[in-house]
């Protein structure tokens, strides 16, 4: 059986959000992901954000590949749209549909194998257009679904169940996010709900490319010693240079942090992203000091997560591309097709 669904049963005494939702309505079927696979407690933080993020689920559209991370999407948010597409091809399914309509929030859920080799050309073409989404790569250095070969995030050096040294250079995701143009970018771990969390709904309520680098371990494939991608080793080497909190539009604020080390900043949706810094050196609004932070840290074989860089008054591909704001998918056929006159004025205005 590939997938189980859940009793529809509901305690009456359940809390609600300020959209009359409880938090079981944003899950999906029961996983059947491997006990303890970090991918599971990655659904669970989506879940929780969307949750407190008060998102009407039939607002959100969640699209993924082929793999274990992809296979996620059924095991949250099952009042939302979704759509599994072929390996590697999500990026570009979600681009067409957020042309189609602007309206809904996208949510791109990835592998390290399917965003990282077979889809690489279109991840890199979703972050550097401005794709308006919040996109995830559960990133756990191998090919899970098809038994643990190293994928291309794999860092090199490391060593496989079987004992096989991995040779080759990794790609970071993050660096490459950043480089590319992505508006806010984050690394987080799978085992810090504390901090993803936040961070998920922070890029939720990001207008343009919000990109996650989630490291979750696969505890069939790369959970021993000599991993880096293992729950062991994170925790040892994970170097978070902030701590998030996403205060919606309206809410109350509460100040909890000591003067002079915090950065706040408003995003389009009136949102604001209260950062506290851990790493006094570090300013998350700062792209080009974002990537030296980043490879400074990772020559001291520090795995770096928090929130590494936002633009929070990004635009989107719309923005670029100057779309109207009705979403096209529902502009009449007499606007879509406006007939041969005006065609006739646009040629002979190009002559
Ligand atoms: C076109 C195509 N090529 C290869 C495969 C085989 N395949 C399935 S999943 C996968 C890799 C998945 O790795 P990743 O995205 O890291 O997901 P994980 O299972 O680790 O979460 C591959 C190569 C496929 N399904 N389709
Ligand atoms: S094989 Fe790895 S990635 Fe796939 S479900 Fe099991 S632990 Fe998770
Ligand atoms: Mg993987």
């Amino acid at each position: 059986m590939t997938w189980i669904a859940k009793p529809a049963l509901r305690h009456p005494s359940l809390a609600c959000n300020k959209v009359g939702f409880t938090r079981r309505d944003y899950e999906g079927k029961i996983s059947t992901l491997c006990a303890g696979c970090g991918h599971d407690s990655i659904s669970a933080a989506i879940i929780q954000a969307c949750w407190e993020l008060d998102i009407q689920p039939h607002r959100v559209a969640k699209l993924s590949g082929i793999g274990c991370s992809s296979k996620t999407p059924d095991y949250f948010l099952g009042q939302s749209h979704g759509f599994n597409t072929v390996h590697g091809r999500m990026p570009s399914v979600l681009t067409g549909a957020n042309l189609a309509n602007r309206e809904l929030l996208y949510l791109g859920v990835s592998g390290d194998g399917d965003s990282a080799s077979i889809g690489m050309g279109q991840f890199v073409h979703a972050l550097r257009r401005g794709v308006n989404m919040a996109y995830i790569v559960e990133n756990n250095g191998v090919y899970g679904l098809t038994k643990g070969q190293f994928s291309a995030t794999a860092d090199q050096g490391s060593v496989s169940k079987r004992g096989v040294v991995n040779a080759d250079s990794p790609i970071d995701l993050v660096g490459l996010a950043l480089q590319l143009g992505a508006t806010y970018v984050a690394r987080g771990f799978s085992g810090d709900k504390r901090q993803l969390v936040p961070l998920i709904k922070g890029a939720i309520a990001h207008r343009g490319a919000a990109f996650i680098d989630v490291i979750s371990p696969c505890v069939a494939f790369n959970n021993h010693d000599g991993s880096t991608k293992s729950y062991a080793w994170v925790r040892e080497h994970n170097e978070a240079v902030n701590r998030l909190d996403v205060i919606p539009p309206r809410a109350e604020i509460a100040v909890d942090y000591a003067p002079g080390t915090t950065v706040e900043v408003e995003q389009h949706d009136g949102s604001r992203l209260r950062l506290h810094k851990l790493d006094a050196d570090h300013d998350p609004r700062d792209r080009v000091a974002a990537m030296n932070h980043l490879q400074a840290r990772q020559a001291r074989g520090e795995v770096v997560t928090g929130l590494l860089y936002v633009d929070p008054q990004a635009g989107d591909l719309h923005e670029h591309l100057r779309t109207v704001a009705t979403p096209l998918n529902a502009l009449r056929e007499d606007v879509l097709v406006p007939g041969p006159d005006v065609l006739a004025k646009i040629n002979a205005a190009l002559r």
